[in-house]
Formats: C-alpha cells, sequence, structure tokens
C-alpha cells in the first residue's frame, strides 16, 4: 500500500530523473540511482540480467521485458557477461544490489553458485525473479518458467524418435554444463528414451557453453568420433544453430537428424534447405515480457511468490504462482516448414 501511494504521487518526477540519468550514462547502470528496495520512492526499477549478451533469445526476452517496463510505467536496464557462466554474473547482481534496484530478473547459469550474491541483493531489499533457467528455490522469489520442463522435454524426445524412426544412436549438444534449465531437460529427456524408446541409444552428451563457435566444433567432433549418429537432440537455441550451420555445409546433411530448441529466425534457412525437419521453442518475448510483470507484482506487492498469488501481467492476462514459486508461460510450439514463416523472433 506505501509503496503504492509513494509510486503514484513521486512517479512524474522519478520519470524524469530516471531518464536524465538513463540519458547521462547511455542506458547503463545508474538507473536504479540508488534509491534502496522496496519501491525506491518512485517508479519500479527492473534490471534483466541474461546468461549472457549477444544471444538472439536473450535479445528477444529482454525486448518483452523492456516492453512491459514501459508498459508499467518503470525504468528497464540489461546488463549481462559474454561468456555464459555463474562467475561473470556475480559482479552484476552485486551491482544491482548496490544501486538499489527494485527487481532483478535473471536467467541462471548455476543453480547454486550465484545464490550467496543473491541473498546479499535480497537483503538490500531487491526482489529477484529468475526466469528461463532457475537457481535453486531459496535463492530467489519467483521462477518463470517458459513451459513445463516434462512438456520441453518430451517435445524434443518426440522430434527427434520420429525423424529418425525411432532407432538409432543420439547425441546432445547442450549449452553450458551447469545450467539449470538445460540439465533439467536432459535428465527428463533421458529417462523418457529409456521407458518409452528401447531402440534410441545416447552415445554422448556436449558442451558448447552457448557459444557458437564452440557449439560448432563440438558438432564437428561429435560426428567425428560417432559417425554412425543418427541424431542431435541440442536444447539450446545457440547450439541448434550452431549445429545446423555444420550439418548444412556437410555430408551428412539430411542424414544426420538435428532437432531441440531453436529460435525461428535462426534456424528458418536450415529448415528451408532440409537440413532440419522440425524443432520446439516457446516465445522468448513473451517470456521476459511475463518476468517484468512478475517482479512489477513483487516489487508493489501484488504477489510475495507464494502459492495461489494472482497478478495480471499486462496484454498476457492472469497468472497465478504454482507450487514453489513457479510461474509458468505456457507449453512450447513445434515448428516445421509448414508454418516456420508465421513467426519472426
Ligand atoms: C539458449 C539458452 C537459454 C535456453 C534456450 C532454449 O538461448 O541456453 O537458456 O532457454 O537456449
Amino acid at each position: 500500500m506505501k509503496i503504492q501511494t509513494k509510486r503514484a504521487t513521486a512517479l512524474a518526477a522519478l520519470t524524469l530523473s530516471a531518464a536524465m540519468v538513463l540519458t547521462a550514462c547511455g542506458g547503463g547502470s545508474d538507473s536504479g540511482s540508488g534509491s534502496g528496495g522496496e519501491g525506491g520512492g518512485g517508479a519500479t526499477t527492473v534490471t534483466f540480467l541474461p546468461k549472457n549478451l549477444g544471444n538472439p533469445y536473450f535479445e528477444a526476452s529482454d525486448a518483452g521485458g523492456k516492453k512491459a517496463v514501459e508498459e508499467f510505467g518503470g525504468t528497464f536496464d540489461e546488463v549481462g557477461p559474454q561468456e555464459a557462466t555463474p562467475d561473470a554474473q556475480v559482479q552484476y547482481i552485486n551491482t544491482v544490489a548496490q544501486q538499489g534496484i527494485n527487481a532483478l530478473v535473471l536467467s541462471a547459469n548455476d543453480p547454486t553458485a550465484i545464490g550467496d550474491a543473491l541473498e546479499e541483493a535480497r537483503s538490500a531489499g531487491t526482489k529477484v525473479v529468475t526466469f528461463d533457467s532457475d537457481t535453486e528455490p531459496q535463492f530467489r522469489d519467483v521462477f518463470v518458467n517458459q513451459a513445463s520442463a516434462e512438456g520441453i522435454a518430451k517435445s524434443q524426445v518426440d522430434l527427434i524418435a520420429e525423424q529418425i524412426g525411432d532407432e538409432g544412436k543420439v547425441a546432445i549438444l547442450s549449452a553450458a554444463a551447469n545450467a539449470t534449465n538445460q540439465n533439467t531437460w536432459i535428465e527428463l529427456m533421458k529417462k523418457d528414451l529409456a521407458a518409452n524408446h528401447p531402440n534410441i541409444e545416447l552415445v554422448d552428451t556436449v558442451y558448447g557453453n552457448d557459444d557458437d563457435q564452440e557449439s560448432f566444433d563440438k558438432t564437428a567432433a561429435l560426428l567425428q568420433s560417432n559417425p554412425d549418429l543418427k541424431g542431435i537432440i541440442s536444447p539450446t537455441t545457440v547450439g541448434i544453430a550452431a549445429a545446423a550451420r555444420y550439418l548444412s555445409d556437410s555430408d551428412f546433411k539430411g542424414k544426420v537428424q538435428l532437432t531441440g530448441l531453436g529460435t525461428p529466425n535462426q534456424m528458418r534457412e536450415y529448415v528451408k534447405d532440409g537440413t532440419v525437419k522440425g524443432f520446439a521453442l516457446w516465445n522468448p518475448e513473451e517470456l521476459g515480457y511475463l518476468a517484468a510483470f512478475t517482479a512489477q507484482a513483487l516489487v508493489d506487492g501484488t504477489i510475495t511468490g507464494k502459492e495461489g498469488d494472482k497478478f495480471t501481467a499486462g496484454d498476457l492476462g492472469d497468472y497465478t504462482v504454482e507450487a514453489d514459486g513457479v510461474v509458468v508461460l505456457g507449453e512450447p510450439t513445434v515448428f516445421n516448414a509448414d508454418n516456420i514463416d508465421d513467426f519472426d523472433f
């Protein structure tokens, strides 16, 4: 209540000063103006921290976050490392805490390694929303999940099974070895393969660290050491795009099937040239939009993160917090030659 009143009265002044700060530092790091947590006495300050910068997936999610923050009259900032590692994220978390930013919205490179930094940020009054890749639940207020982990895992297993006739050797090309989201999906994929696809053998899991070149090189090495591979599952938009680029230009094109999680814009040419038959994803822009509205609901006290809490996320409508402080966006979409041109992200 107190927060809402303060926000209403000081909104105009704070919007102006936030705009001035933003202009002065080029959209950078001072936008919280050090006013402390708990609403900060004005427009809600929200900082997005992706796994790393330069990934079109996070460019889309953070653009969705920015759109939401603009809609509710807050101040948006995006910071992040070049490399998708937990250590690289810690310094940004510390800065956010020092600046008294109201809400930090992040995709975690590790479930525990950034926990201390997040705890400090939370004791300084910053609400913490994880999206895309979670930490352990005690380190954040809410996790905004893109879809059920089971649904994401199953759609990838179903796709590869269909593409290779439900038999043969497959491998996984993942992101960072400690990425919470990929590791959750990989565990569920392994269970699904073991239970429902006895003739598919998972021979290897390799990590491209959400780096394009590393993912490309790992694909080449995978095929060299497993010349009879029938399929690759890459549950990362960086990995699948790099693997598709490698395959499309090699003798393996059309012989080794590739599926996983990709953005339609990065995968379009490989679907059209026959390298890839189908893959899946949710809408990352909507994910960022929902995460930002979740942050706002925490900051203004509409929700605390407990099961059953309800809030409205702008154009996306109403959401309810589920067990363990999780909010779910929806189910993944499968993209193929028939529908890929209907999407632009
Ligand atoms: C990459 C990142 C992200 C994941 C998507 C599918 O962009 O690893 O965390 O959700 O792929």
